[in-house]
Protein backbone atom coordinates (compact mmCIF):
# COMPACT_ATOMS: atom_id res chain seq x y z
CA UNK A 1 0.00 0.00 0.00
CA UNK A 2 2.80 1.92 0.85
CA UNK A 3 4.27 1.72 -2.30
CA UNK A 4 1.35 2.31 -4.62
CA UNK A 5 0.75 5.61 -2.48
CA UNK A 6 4.23 6.35 -3.05
CA UNK A 7 3.19 5.89 -6.46
CA UNK A 8 0.37 8.41 -6.47
CA UNK A 9 1.98 11.34 -4.96
CA UNK A 10 4.68 10.76 -7.55
CA UNK A 11 2.55 10.93 -10.50
CA UNK A 12 0.62 14.11 -8.78
CA UNK A 13 4.09 14.99 -8.49
CA UNK A 14 4.75 14.37 -12.06
CA UNK A 15 1.88 15.71 -13.66
CA UNK A 16 1.88 18.79 -11.15
CA UNK A 17 5.20 19.53 -12.87
CA UNK A 18 3.72 18.86 -16.46
CA UNK A 19 0.75 21.50 -15.61
CA UNK A 20 3.16 23.98 -14.54
CA UNK A 21 4.94 23.47 -17.94
CA UNK A 22 2.14 24.04 -20.25
CA UNK A 23 0.54 26.87 -18.13
CA UNK A 24 3.96 28.39 -17.97
CA UNK A 25 4.56 28.01 -22.07
CA UNK A 26 0.64 29.15 -22.26
CA UNK A 27 1.82 32.40 -20.42
CA UNK A 28 4.92 32.46 -22.56
CA UNK A 29 3.20 32.52 -25.58
CA UNK A 30 0.69 35.05 -24.92
CA UNK A 31 3.55 37.31 -23.32
CA UNK A 32 5.51 36.77 -26.83
CA UNK A 33 2.36 37.57 -28.96
CA UNK A 34 1.55 40.93 -26.91
CA UNK A 35 4.69 41.95 -27.36
CA UNK A 36 4.95 40.93 -30.97
CA UNK A 37 2.35 42.48 -31.43
CA UNK A 38 3.52 45.82 -29.71
CA UNK A 39 6.77 45.65 -32.08
CA UNK A 40 4.76 45.22 -35.61
CA UNK A 41 2.38 47.85 -34.60
CA UNK A 42 4.34 51.23 -34.81
CA UNK A 43 7.62 52.33 -35.87
CA UNK A 44 7.71 55.73 -34.18
CA UNK A 45 10.55 58.06 -34.15
CA UNK A 46 13.77 58.27 -32.58
CA UNK A 47 14.70 61.16 -30.52
CA UNK A 48 17.50 62.28 -33.09
CA UNK A 49 14.80 61.69 -35.71
CA UNK A 50 12.47 64.14 -34.05
CA UNK A 51 14.38 66.89 -33.50
CA UNK A 52 15.78 66.08 -36.80
CA UNK A 53 12.00 66.69 -38.39
CA UNK A 54 11.59 69.95 -37.03
CA UNK A 55 14.64 70.93 -38.56
CA UNK A 56 12.77 70.89 -41.49
CA UNK A 57 14.67 73.07 -44.21
CA UNK A 58 18.57 73.32 -44.59
CA UNK A 59 20.81 74.60 -47.48
CA UNK A 60 23.12 71.77 -49.17
CA UNK A 61 27.02 73.46 -50.19
CA UNK A 62 28.80 71.74 -53.43
CA UNK A 63 32.31 73.03 -53.31
CA UNK A 64 35.70 71.33 -54.65
CA UNK A 65 37.55 71.48 -57.49
CA UNK A 66 34.66 71.04 -59.77
CA UNK A 67 33.59 74.36 -58.85
CA UNK A 68 37.19 75.74 -60.92
CA UNK A 69 36.60 73.19 -63.60
CA UNK A 70 33.25 73.24 -64.37
CA UNK A 71 32.30 69.96 -64.25
CA UNK A 72 29.56 68.13 -62.37
CA UNK A 73 31.54 64.68 -61.71
CA UNK A 74 35.48 65.58 -61.69
CA UNK A 75 37.40 62.40 -62.69
CA UNK A 76 39.67 62.33 -59.80
CA UNK A 77 42.77 63.98 -61.83
CA UNK A 78 42.26 66.78 -61.24
CA UNK A 79 45.52 68.64 -59.65
CA UNK A 80 44.95 69.93 -56.34
CA UNK A 81 46.09 73.56 -57.74
CA UNK A 82 42.75 74.51 -59.26
CA UNK A 83 41.05 74.42 -55.67
CA UNK A 84 41.87 78.26 -54.86
CA UNK A 85 38.91 80.38 -53.59
CA UNK A 86 39.81 83.73 -53.83
CA UNK A 87 37.77 85.17 -51.34
CA UNK A 88 36.31 82.15 -48.98
CA UNK A 89 33.38 83.65 -46.60
CA UNK A 90 31.56 80.79 -44.55
CA UNK A 91 30.03 83.72 -42.68
CA UNK A 92 28.53 85.11 -45.77
CA UNK A 93 27.36 81.55 -46.31
CA UNK A 94 25.76 81.37 -43.11
CA UNK A 95 24.19 84.91 -43.36
CA UNK A 96 22.68 83.82 -46.68
CA UNK A 97 21.55 80.52 -44.48
CA UNK A 98 19.85 82.30 -41.93
CA UNK A 99 17.80 84.88 -44.14
CA UNK A 100 16.65 81.91 -46.45
CA UNK A 101 15.13 80.57 -42.92
CA UNK A 102 17.43 77.54 -43.28
CA UNK A 103 18.42 75.74 -39.69
CA UNK A 104 21.09 74.02 -40.95
CA UNK A 105 23.74 73.24 -43.91
CA UNK A 106 25.30 70.18 -45.00
CA UNK A 107 28.40 70.39 -46.89
CA UNK A 108 30.33 68.06 -49.76
CA UNK A 109 33.21 67.28 -47.48
CA UNK A 110 34.57 65.07 -50.12
CA UNK A 111 32.60 64.51 -53.70
CA UNK A 112 32.89 61.85 -55.95
CA UNK A 113 36.33 63.20 -57.21
CA UNK A 114 37.92 62.29 -53.80
CA UNK A 115 39.23 66.08 -53.28
CA UNK A 116 39.18 66.65 -49.23
CA UNK A 117 38.00 70.12 -48.01
CA UNK A 118 40.20 69.23 -45.30
CA UNK A 119 43.28 68.10 -44.98
CA UNK A 120 43.10 64.42 -44.23
CA UNK A 121 45.42 62.41 -42.94
CA UNK A 122 44.42 59.56 -44.79
CA UNK A 123 44.64 61.03 -48.67
CA UNK A 124 46.72 63.27 -50.68
CA UNK A 125 44.43 65.20 -52.65
CA UNK A 126 42.92 67.94 -50.37
CA UNK A 127 43.16 71.34 -49.29
CA UNK A 128 46.62 70.64 -47.72
CA UNK A 129 47.93 69.77 -51.41
CA UNK A 130 46.50 73.19 -52.79
CA UNK A 131 47.34 76.69 -53.09
CA UNK A 132 44.50 78.20 -51.12
CA UNK A 133 45.79 79.44 -47.57
CA UNK A 134 49.10 77.85 -48.39
CA UNK A 135 48.07 74.52 -47.74
CA UNK A 136 46.77 75.21 -44.32
CA UNK A 137 43.16 76.23 -44.79
CA UNK A 138 40.34 73.50 -43.68
CA UNK A 139 37.26 74.60 -45.29
CA UNK A 140 35.16 72.81 -42.68
CA UNK A 141 36.71 74.34 -39.83
CA UNK A 142 36.08 77.69 -41.21
CA UNK A 143 32.43 76.45 -42.31
CA UNK A 144 31.22 74.81 -39.18
CA UNK A 145 32.83 77.87 -36.52
CA UNK A 146 30.87 79.99 -39.05
CA UNK A 147 27.52 77.30 -38.49
CA UNK A 148 27.97 77.45 -34.49
CA UNK A 149 28.49 81.57 -34.37
CA UNK A 150 24.92 81.94 -35.94
CA UNK A 151 22.79 78.87 -34.32
CA UNK A 152 22.69 76.99 -37.64
CA UNK A 153 23.22 72.77 -37.65
CA UNK A 154 26.03 71.07 -39.55
CA UNK A 155 26.17 68.10 -41.54
CA UNK A 156 28.65 66.67 -43.79
CA UNK A 157 28.35 64.30 -47.25
CA UNK A 158 31.25 62.26 -47.79
CA UNK A 159 30.86 60.50 -51.20
CA UNK A 160 31.46 56.53 -50.69
CA UNK A 161 32.40 56.72 -54.41
CA UNK A 162 35.81 58.31 -54.99
CA UNK A 163 37.23 58.03 -58.47
CA UNK A 164 40.76 60.04 -56.89
CA UNK A 165 41.56 57.48 -54.19
CA UNK A 166 44.47 54.77 -54.69
CA UNK A 167 42.83 51.90 -52.66
CA UNK A 168 39.27 52.28 -54.18
CA UNK A 169 38.47 49.26 -55.49
CA UNK A 170 39.94 47.03 -52.92
CA UNK A 171 39.11 46.12 -49.40
CA UNK A 172 41.51 48.31 -47.91
CA UNK A 173 39.42 51.81 -49.12
CA UNK A 174 36.69 50.63 -46.33
CA UNK A 175 39.21 51.46 -44.05
CA UNK A 176 40.07 54.72 -45.87
CA UNK A 177 36.66 55.66 -45.69
CA UNK A 178 36.28 54.86 -42.34
CA UNK A 179 38.87 56.70 -41.46
CA UNK A 180 38.17 59.55 -42.77
CA UNK A 181 34.68 59.39 -41.89
CA UNK A 182 35.68 59.32 -38.09
CA UNK A 183 37.99 62.52 -38.95
CA UNK A 184 34.83 64.55 -39.87
CA UNK A 185 32.75 63.17 -36.94
CA UNK A 186 35.38 63.41 -34.45
CA UNK A 187 36.86 66.86 -35.53
CA UNK A 188 33.87 69.14 -35.89
CA UNK A 189 31.90 69.21 -33.01
CA UNK A 190 28.20 67.91 -33.61
CA UNK A 191 27.16 66.60 -36.60
CA UNK A 192 23.43 66.58 -37.23
CA UNK A 193 23.52 64.53 -40.76
CA UNK A 194 25.91 62.20 -42.70
CA UNK A 195 25.04 62.52 -46.13
CA UNK A 196 25.60 58.93 -47.94
CA UNK A 197 25.21 59.04 -51.87
CA UNK A 198 23.84 56.68 -53.59
CA UNK A 199 25.68 57.77 -57.18
CA UNK A 200 28.13 55.46 -58.69
CA UNK A 201 29.50 55.57 -62.31
CA UNK A 202 32.63 52.66 -61.87
CA UNK A 203 32.54 49.70 -63.29
CA UNK A 204 33.46 49.74 -66.67
CA UNK A 205 36.68 50.46 -66.16
CA UNK A 206 36.60 47.36 -63.69
CA UNK A 207 36.46 49.13 -60.30
CA UNK A 208 33.85 47.62 -57.74
CA UNK A 209 33.70 48.77 -54.28
CA UNK A 210 31.65 46.21 -51.58
CA UNK A 211 30.75 49.00 -48.99
CA UNK A 212 31.22 48.15 -45.47
CA UNK A 213 28.28 50.22 -44.64
CA UNK A 214 27.11 48.40 -41.43
CA UNK A 215 30.88 49.41 -40.11
CA UNK A 216 30.30 53.00 -41.22
CA UNK A 217 26.92 53.17 -39.66
CA UNK A 218 28.32 51.91 -36.76
CA UNK A 219 30.96 54.63 -36.11
CA UNK A 220 28.52 57.46 -37.29
CA UNK A 221 26.26 55.73 -34.13
CA UNK A 222 29.45 55.86 -31.66
CA UNK A 223 31.05 59.08 -32.17
CA UNK A 224 27.59 61.53 -33.11
CA UNK A 225 24.96 59.53 -31.81
CA UNK A 226 22.00 61.73 -33.13
CA UNK A 227 23.80 62.65 -36.09
CA UNK A 228 21.06 61.27 -38.81
CA UNK A 229 22.19 59.05 -41.71
CA UNK A 230 20.75 60.15 -45.08
CA UNK A 231 20.71 57.77 -48.16
CA UNK A 232 18.62 55.43 -50.14
CA UNK A 233 17.48 53.64 -47.48
CA UNK A 234 18.45 55.60 -44.44
CA UNK A 235 18.74 54.29 -41.69
CA UNK A 236 17.96 57.92 -40.36
CA UNK A 237 16.06 59.29 -43.08
CA UNK A 238 15.12 58.37 -46.90
CA UNK A 239 16.07 59.99 -50.20
CA UNK A 240 12.30 61.15 -51.52
CA UNK A 241 13.69 59.37 -55.05
CA UNK A 242 14.05 62.37 -57.59
CA UNK A 243 16.16 65.68 -57.56
CA UNK A 244 13.27 67.79 -58.00
CA UNK A 245 13.05 68.79 -54.20
CA UNK A 246 9.59 67.35 -53.87
CA UNK A 247 7.96 64.27 -52.44
CA UNK A 248 4.13 62.34 -53.23
CA UNK A 249 1.02 64.27 -51.21
CA UNK A 250 0.43 60.77 -49.45
CA UNK A 251 4.07 60.99 -48.04
CA UNK A 252 4.94 57.68 -45.15
CA UNK A 253 7.19 57.67 -42.82
CA UNK A 254 7.80 54.18 -43.07
CA UNK A 255 9.81 51.71 -45.26
CA UNK A 256 11.08 48.43 -45.41
CA UNK A 257 14.43 47.88 -46.28
CA UNK A 258 14.81 44.73 -46.26
CA UNK A 259 16.44 43.10 -49.75
CA UNK A 260 17.30 46.64 -50.46
CA UNK A 261 20.10 48.20 -50.66
CA UNK A 262 22.36 52.01 -51.52
CA UNK A 263 22.65 53.26 -54.86
CA UNK A 264 21.61 51.06 -57.73
CA UNK A 265 20.14 48.39 -55.32
CA UNK A 266 18.06 50.95 -53.70
CA UNK A 267 14.13 51.13 -53.71
CA UNK A 268 12.69 52.01 -56.83
CA UNK A 269 11.39 55.88 -56.96
CA UNK A 270 7.97 55.31 -56.70
CA UNK A 271 8.41 54.00 -53.01
CA UNK A 272 10.88 56.63 -52.22
CA UNK A 273 8.40 59.28 -52.69
CA UNK A 274 5.57 57.67 -50.90
CA UNK A 275 7.21 55.87 -48.24
CA UNK A 276 4.92 52.59 -47.23
CA UNK A 277 1.86 52.78 -45.42
CA UNK A 278 2.97 49.64 -43.65
CA UNK A 279 7.00 49.92 -43.49
CA UNK A 280 8.67 48.28 -40.56
CA UNK A 281 11.36 51.11 -40.08
CA UNK A 282 10.79 54.62 -39.34
CA UNK A 283 12.41 56.52 -42.26
CA UNK A 284 11.12 60.04 -43.08
CA UNK A 285 11.89 61.30 -46.82
CA UNK A 286 14.53 64.26 -47.28
CA UNK A 287 13.99 65.87 -50.42
CA UNK A 288 16.88 67.12 -52.46
CA UNK A 289 17.17 70.06 -55.42
CA UNK A 290 19.94 72.59 -56.56
CA UNK A 291 18.94 76.07 -56.50
CA UNK A 292 20.40 76.04 -60.28
CA UNK A 293 20.24 72.83 -62.99
CA UNK A 294 23.56 71.82 -61.71
CA UNK A 295 24.60 71.20 -57.83
CA UNK A 296 28.46 73.05 -58.13
CA UNK A 297 28.81 76.63 -59.23
CA UNK A 298 28.86 77.38 -63.34
CA UNK A 299 28.81 80.79 -64.30
CA UNK A 300 26.89 80.04 -67.38
CA UNK A 301 23.88 79.44 -65.21
CA UNK A 302 23.52 82.49 -63.11
CA UNK A 303 20.95 83.63 -64.62
CA UNK A 304 18.65 80.22 -64.28
CA UNK A 305 18.87 80.84 -60.30
CA UNK A 306 15.44 79.43 -59.33
CA UNK A 307 12.86 82.40 -58.25
CA UNK A 308 11.62 82.98 -54.45
CA UNK A 309 8.19 81.74 -55.83
CA UNK A 310 9.71 78.48 -57.42
CA UNK A 311 11.44 78.06 -54.10
CA UNK A 312 8.31 78.68 -51.94
CA UNK A 313 6.06 76.16 -54.17
CA UNK A 314 9.61 73.08 -53.55
CA UNK A 315 8.90 74.08 -50.07
CA UNK A 316 5.20 73.41 -49.77
CA UNK A 317 5.53 70.16 -51.49
CA UNK A 318 8.76 68.81 -49.55
CA UNK A 319 8.11 70.83 -45.82
CA UNK A 320 4.58 70.84 -46.27
CA UNK A 321 3.88 67.22 -47.26
CA UNK A 322 6.00 66.17 -44.25
CA UNK A 323 9.38 65.77 -45.48
CA UNK A 324 12.79 67.68 -45.06
CA UNK A 325 13.99 69.87 -47.51
CA UNK A 326 17.80 70.30 -48.55
CA UNK A 327 18.06 73.18 -51.17
CA UNK A 328 21.19 73.30 -53.06
CA UNK A 329 23.19 76.74 -53.13
CA UNK A 330 27.08 76.26 -54.46
CA UNK A 331 29.35 78.43 -53.56
CA UNK A 332 31.60 80.80 -56.05
CA UNK A 333 35.20 80.95 -57.25
CA UNK A 334 35.96 83.46 -54.42
CA UNK A 335 34.18 81.01 -52.21
CA UNK A 336 31.24 82.97 -51.63
CA UNK A 337 27.27 82.93 -52.68
CA UNK A 338 26.87 84.66 -55.54
CA UNK A 339 24.48 87.59 -55.77
CA UNK A 340 21.77 86.32 -57.88
CA UNK A 341 21.56 83.38 -55.40
CA UNK A 342 21.56 85.25 -52.42
CA UNK A 343 19.29 87.93 -53.19
CA UNK A 344 16.57 85.00 -54.28
CA UNK A 345 17.41 83.52 -51.13
CA UNK A 346 16.56 86.42 -49.16
CA UNK A 347 13.31 86.77 -51.24
CA UNK A 348 12.51 83.60 -50.52
CA UNK A 349 13.16 83.85 -46.88
CA UNK A 350 10.86 87.04 -46.80
CA UNK A 351 8.42 85.01 -48.26
CA UNK A 352 8.28 82.19 -45.65
CA UNK A 353 8.60 84.72 -42.63
CA UNK A 354 5.75 86.71 -43.73
CA UNK A 355 3.30 83.81 -45.05
CA UNK A 356 3.70 82.03 -41.58
CA UNK A 357 3.87 85.36 -39.34
CA UNK A 358 0.58 85.28 -38.11
CA UNK A 359 -1.42 82.03 -36.84
CA UNK A 360 -4.88 82.79 -36.96
CA UNK A 361 -5.86 80.12 -34.58
CA UNK A 362 -2.74 80.68 -32.12
CA UNK A 363 -4.82 80.28 -28.60
CA UNK A 364 -8.64 80.33 -29.86
CA UNK A 365 -10.93 77.73 -28.99
CA UNK A 366 -10.56 74.47 -30.10
CA UNK A 367 -12.87 71.00 -29.91
CA UNK A 368 -12.08 67.77 -29.76
CA UNK A 369 -15.32 65.45 -31.48
CA UNK A 370 -15.31 61.80 -31.10
CA UNK A 371 -18.67 60.32 -31.60
CA UNK A 372 -21.39 62.50 -29.93
CA UNK A 373 -19.21 63.85 -27.77
CA UNK A 374 -17.55 67.09 -27.75
CA UNK A 375 -14.77 68.45 -25.36
CA UNK A 376 -12.77 71.63 -25.61
CA UNK A 377 -8.49 71.57 -25.97
CA UNK A 378 -6.27 73.96 -25.41
CA UNK A 379 -3.42 71.42 -26.25
CA UNK A 380 -4.26 71.94 -30.28
CA UNK A 381 -4.06 75.60 -30.53
CA UNK A 382 -0.80 76.49 -28.08
CA UNK A 383 1.29 76.84 -30.47
CA UNK A 384 3.23 74.60 -29.10
CA UNK A 385 3.84 71.75 -31.94
CA UNK A 386 6.72 69.43 -29.86
CA UNK A 387 5.66 68.93 -26.25
CA UNK A 388 1.79 69.09 -26.22
CA UNK A 389 -0.57 66.58 -27.98
CA UNK A 390 -4.73 66.44 -28.27
CA UNK A 391 -6.15 63.40 -26.18
CA UNK A 392 -6.81 60.65 -28.74
CA UNK A 393 -9.48 62.12 -31.25
CA UNK A 394 -10.49 58.98 -32.17
CA UNK A 395 -10.79 55.30 -31.69
CA UNK A 396 -10.22 53.09 -34.31
CA UNK A 397 -13.24 52.66 -36.85
CA UNK A 398 -14.61 55.77 -35.10
CA UNK A 399 -12.86 58.80 -36.96
CA UNK A 400 -13.17 61.84 -35.24
CA UNK A 401 -12.87 66.08 -35.84
CA UNK A 402 -11.16 68.66 -34.69
CA UNK A 403 -12.60 72.29 -34.58
CA UNK A 404 -10.64 75.76 -34.10
CA UNK A 405 -13.50 78.72 -33.67
CA UNK A 406 -11.69 82.06 -34.34
CA UNK A 407 -14.57 83.25 -32.50
CA UNK A 408 -15.12 86.08 -35.92
CA UNK A 409 -14.70 85.82 -39.39
CA UNK A 410 -11.14 85.71 -40.93
CA UNK A 411 -9.59 85.50 -43.94
CA UNK A 412 -7.60 82.82 -44.73
CA UNK A 413 -6.05 80.34 -46.84
CA UNK A 414 -3.91 78.05 -45.24
CA UNK A 415 -4.08 75.39 -42.75
CA UNK A 416 -0.54 73.80 -40.97
CA UNK A 417 -1.70 70.43 -39.13
CA UNK A 418 0.91 67.99 -37.17
CA UNK A 419 0.22 64.65 -36.67
CA UNK A 420 1.64 63.36 -33.18
CA UNK A 421 3.63 60.19 -34.02
CA UNK A 422 6.05 59.78 -30.88
CA UNK A 423 3.81 57.63 -29.07
CA UNK A 424 0.97 55.29 -31.97
CA UNK A 425 3.35 56.47 -35.40
CA UNK A 426 2.15 57.47 -37.96
CA UNK A 427 -1.36 57.24 -38.86
CA UNK A 428 -4.35 59.61 -40.62
CA UNK A 429 -4.64 58.27 -44.36
CA UNK A 430 -7.52 61.04 -45.29
CA UNK A 431 -8.76 63.88 -43.99
CA UNK A 432 -10.77 66.86 -45.44
CA UNK A 433 -10.93 70.43 -44.46
CA UNK A 434 -14.25 72.67 -44.26
CA UNK A 435 -14.69 76.55 -42.98
CA UNK A 436 -17.89 77.72 -41.70
CA UNK A 437 -18.99 79.74 -43.74
CA UNK A 438 -22.31 81.77 -44.20
CA UNK A 439 -23.75 79.38 -42.00
CA UNK A 440 -22.71 76.49 -43.35
CA UNK A 441 -19.68 74.02 -43.64
CA UNK A 442 -18.13 74.21 -46.80
CA UNK A 443 -15.40 71.82 -48.17
CA UNK A 444 -12.40 73.75 -48.71
CA UNK A 445 -9.56 71.18 -49.06
CA UNK A 446 -9.16 67.05 -48.47
CA UNK A 447 -5.64 65.31 -48.72
CA UNK A 448 -4.03 61.78 -47.82
CA UNK A 449 -1.55 61.50 -45.19
CA UNK A 450 -0.48 64.50 -42.72
CA UNK A 451 2.84 63.20 -40.57
CA UNK A 452 5.33 65.44 -39.09
CA UNK A 453 3.06 68.28 -40.80
CA UNK A 454 1.02 69.11 -43.98
CA UNK A 455 0.69 72.59 -44.81
CA UNK A 456 -2.44 73.01 -47.10
CA UNK A 457 -3.59 76.12 -49.27
CA UNK A 458 -6.78 76.57 -50.77
CA UNK A 459 -9.10 79.50 -52.14
CA UNK A 460 -9.07 81.91 -49.42
CA UNK A 461 -12.28 82.32 -47.73
CA UNK A 462 -13.90 84.20 -44.62
CA UNK A 463 -15.03 81.83 -42.38
CA UNK A 464 -14.99 82.10 -38.49
CA UNK A 465 -14.31 78.20 -37.37
CA UNK A 466 -12.23 75.56 -39.35
CA UNK A 467 -12.90 72.07 -38.89
CA UNK A 468 -10.58 69.05 -39.87
CA UNK A 469 -12.21 65.20 -40.00
CA UNK A 470 -10.22 62.64 -40.17
CA UNK A 471 -11.68 60.26 -42.94
CA UNK A 472 -9.70 57.24 -42.91
CA UNK A 473 -6.97 56.48 -40.54
CA UNK A 474 -4.53 53.36 -39.71
CA UNK A 475 -4.95 53.24 -36.11
CA UNK A 476 -4.93 55.78 -32.98
CA UNK A 477 -4.86 59.84 -34.68
CA UNK A 478 -3.18 62.60 -32.30
CA UNK A 479 -2.60 65.90 -33.60
CA UNK A 480 -0.01 68.36 -31.90
CA UNK A 481 -0.96 71.26 -33.22
CA UNK A 482 -3.73 73.26 -35.93
CA UNK A 483 -2.47 76.63 -37.50
CA UNK A 484 -4.43 79.08 -39.87
CA UNK A 485 -2.81 81.22 -42.27
CA UNK A 486 -3.32 83.76 -44.86
CA UNK A 487 -0.38 83.71 -47.32
CA UNK A 488 0.18 86.74 -48.77
CA UNK A 489 3.06 86.13 -50.79
CA UNK A 490 3.35 83.86 -53.66
C1 LIG B 1 23.97 62.92 -56.92
C2 LIG B 1 25.42 63.24 -57.28
O1 LIG B 1 25.90 62.46 -58.34
C3 LIG B 1 25.41 64.70 -57.63
O2 LIG B 1 26.66 65.14 -58.09
C4 LIG B 1 25.00 65.46 -56.38
O3 LIG B 1 25.98 65.32 -55.39
C5 LIG B 1 23.65 64.97 -55.87
C6 LIG B 1 23.24 65.57 -54.56
O4 LIG B 1 23.65 63.59 -55.72
O5 LIG B 1 23.70 61.62 -56.77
Amino acid sequence: MGYICLLCSANLLIMYKLLLFILSGLLLLVGNQASTAQNTIVPTPTHAQLAWHETEFYLFFHFGPNTFTNLEWGHGTEIEELFNPTDLDCEQWCRVAKLAGAKGVVITAKHHDGFCLWPSKYSTHTVRESKWKNGKGDVLRELSDACRRNGLKFGVYLSPWDRNHPKYGTPEYNDVYANTLIELLTGYGELFEVWWDGANGEGPNGKKQDYDFPRFEKLVKKYQPNAIIFSDIGPGCRWAGNELGTVNETNWCMLDTVGFGRGATGPPGQILQTGQENGAAWIPAECDVSIRPGWFYHPEEDQKVKTPETLFDIYLQSVGRGANLILNVPPDRRGRIHEQDSSHLAAFGAILKKNFAENLALHKNAFLEQGRRTKATKTLTDGNQQTNYSPKIQKKHEFGAVTVDLGEYKVFNCVKIFEDSKRFGQNVKEFKVEVWEDNIWRLVAKSTTIGARKILVFPRVRASKLKITILNSKNTTTLNEVQIFNLNEK
